[in-house]
């Protein structure tokens, strides 16, 4: 059985809850086509969350990594293409601001994700869940997270690089609620459409 690292974010800013928290906690120890779902939360803290999901990595040593995040306001799912080296945007839940900055100075400038975003993205449609390719991560902690995966990686095992990247998904309707003003899927929805990207790896 292959292993999967998915991870998922605790709630931040002015977002009261994180629905990637819960499909996360509800998927872990599933069985997915051939991957056992080994799930994990992250804190919304810049270098906190780069070393714990680097040390997940070691320590589970799994066959593809997904991360969860957040994107409010989007109406699909978004896996990502690329992770740019650069931290920037709004404090982390423990006030650290980032501007400008690189998360690796000696890195390259971006990772192209290395999994089947297309492949995907067709699954979710095909079976009625609204998705497409998003062609930014931001540069907030859900690209560093990306980025980092993908980084140690590459420095690590070039030739046969592991499934890693990253998906955006939308706000649920409990968190909209609070919003007011933001497009959502139920939680049911949510949790459903990240088990069909699973299978399309
Ligand atoms: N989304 C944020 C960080 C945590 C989350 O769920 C982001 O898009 O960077």
């Amino acid at each position: 059985m292959k292993k999967l690292l998915l991870t998922g974010f605790v709630p931040f800013l002015d977002f009261p809850v994180n629905p990637t928290e819960e499909i996360v906690k509800s998927l872990d120890g599933e069985t997915i086509g051939e991957y056992e779902i080994i799930s994990k939360v992250l804190p919304v803290d810049f270098t906190e969350s780069e070393r714990q999901i680097l040390e997940y990595y070691t320590e589970i040593q799994p066959d593809a990594v997904i991360s969860l995040g957040l994107s409010a306001g989007r109406t699909h799912i978004t896996p990502e293409r690329i992770a740019i080296n650069c931290k920037d945007g709004a404090p982390d839940n423990n006030g650290i601001k980032c501007e400008d900055e690189p998360i690796d100075k000696e890195g390259p400038d971006g990772y192209f994700s290395t999994l089947p975003i297309r492949s995907m993205v067709n699954h979710l449609n095909e079976n009625g869940f609204p998705a497409k390719i998003s062609n930014t991560a931001g540069t907030y902690l859900c690209n560093n997270v990306m980025y980092a995966i993908l980084n140690k990686n590459n420095k690590q095992n070039a030739k046969t690089p592991i499934q890693a990247g990253f998906i955006h998904i939308p706000a649920s309707h409990d968190l909209a609620i609070q919003l007011k003003n933001s497009p959502s899927w139920s939680q049911k929805d949510l949790t459903e459409a990240i088990r069909l990207t699973i299978q399309a790896l």
